[in-house]
């Protein structure tokens, strides 16, 4: 995993994110909006001709204007199809509004985002209001707090969790270890699913082959799937879907219309996986 020092390495005309110690993806910053250090990261937000604005926490970029579509509704639609009846759901993590945006399309009840940093929210919501709206949706909930610890204290139960945390470094470390999948496990109803972003099938394929090791032993279905998005490592981004009960593949309603990326199509198509990530367990 690569950390924040290097990206402040080179040109300040720059943001780089390096995705191997030789290799990475680079930004011309049109202008600088935001930088400051969250007693839990460094946030930055910049303006990119392309891409328009781009969030990075500690150097890692997190989402853009251009390509946020990619990312957000295939962390979330996949579930919404295959749960037989969605209405309480948890974010744990995903500040920016994204993820919530996407699950206000439907008809639920409530939506619990639990974020860890407060700033992280203020700024999405200053930057990125086209995300962010849904922060102030009557069907939101916003509690401010550590996933790992919300998860452990809390006796209620969700439909459908979504883990829309960072790379395993900084404040979401914890979010990538079996201990909270364990815990996470308790706070799902009996149709639940947990669907968590898991890194890139390029760079991150270890860190991968590890999770897909210990949450086997704890759920009865875990399907991974891909989906490509062209500003993370490798631009293509691999998602687990987890559940006891409920198969992914066996569709249970249409999407919302007006999406930009996801179809039933998609949705069939990515599960369907290459050689590289399908049998994990075996190779080593
Ligand atoms: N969360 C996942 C970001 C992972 C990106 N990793 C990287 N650039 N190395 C995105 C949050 C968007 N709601």
């Amino acid at each position: 995993m690569i950390t924040d020092k290097k990206n402040q390495k080179g040109d300040p005309t720059e943001e780089r994110e390096y995705h191997s110690a030789s290799s990475g993806i680079f930004f011309k910053i049109k202008s600088h909006l935001y930088r400051q250090d969250s007693p839990y990261q460094k946030i930055e937000v910049i303006e990119n001709e392309y891409f328009g604005r781009v969030l990075l926490l500690d150097g890692l970029v997190q989402t853009t204007e251009r390509d946020e579509f990619f990312y957000h509704e295939m962390l979330v639609h996949p579930a919404f199809m295959a749960h037989p009846s969605p209405q309480n759901l948890l974010i744990i993590g995903g500040g920016d509004g994204g993820v919530l945006k996407e699950i206000l399309r439907y008809t639920i009840e409530k939506a619990s985002l639990v974020e860890i940093d407060r700033q992280v929210i203020e700024v999405s919501q200053e930057y990125f209001p086209w995300l962010s709206p849904s922060l102030k949706d009557e069907r939101t909930e916003l509690v401010i707090a550590d996933g790992k610890e919300f998860i452990e204290k809390t006796d209620r139960k969700f439909d459908i969790v979504f883990v829309d945390s960072s790379d395993p470094v900084g404040p979401s470390v914890s979010l990538h270890e079996r201990d909270f999948y364990r815990k996470l496990k308790r706070c799902l109803n009996l149709e639940g699913i947990v669907i968590a972003q898991v890194g890139s099938p390029f760079y991150h394929l270890e860190s991968i082959k590890k999770k897909d090791a210990f949450l086997k032993k704890l759920f009865k279905n875990v399907c991974f799937y891909t989906s490509p998005v062209p500003t993370y490592p490798g631009g293509s981004w691999c998602f687990v879907f987890l559940s006891d009960e409920v198969q992914p593949l066996k569709i249970k309603r249409d999407p919302p219309r007006g999406l930009k990326y996801f179809n039933l199509d998609i949705h069939q198509a990515a599960f369907s996986l290459p050689n590289f990530l399908k049998d994990l367990g075996s190779g080593s």
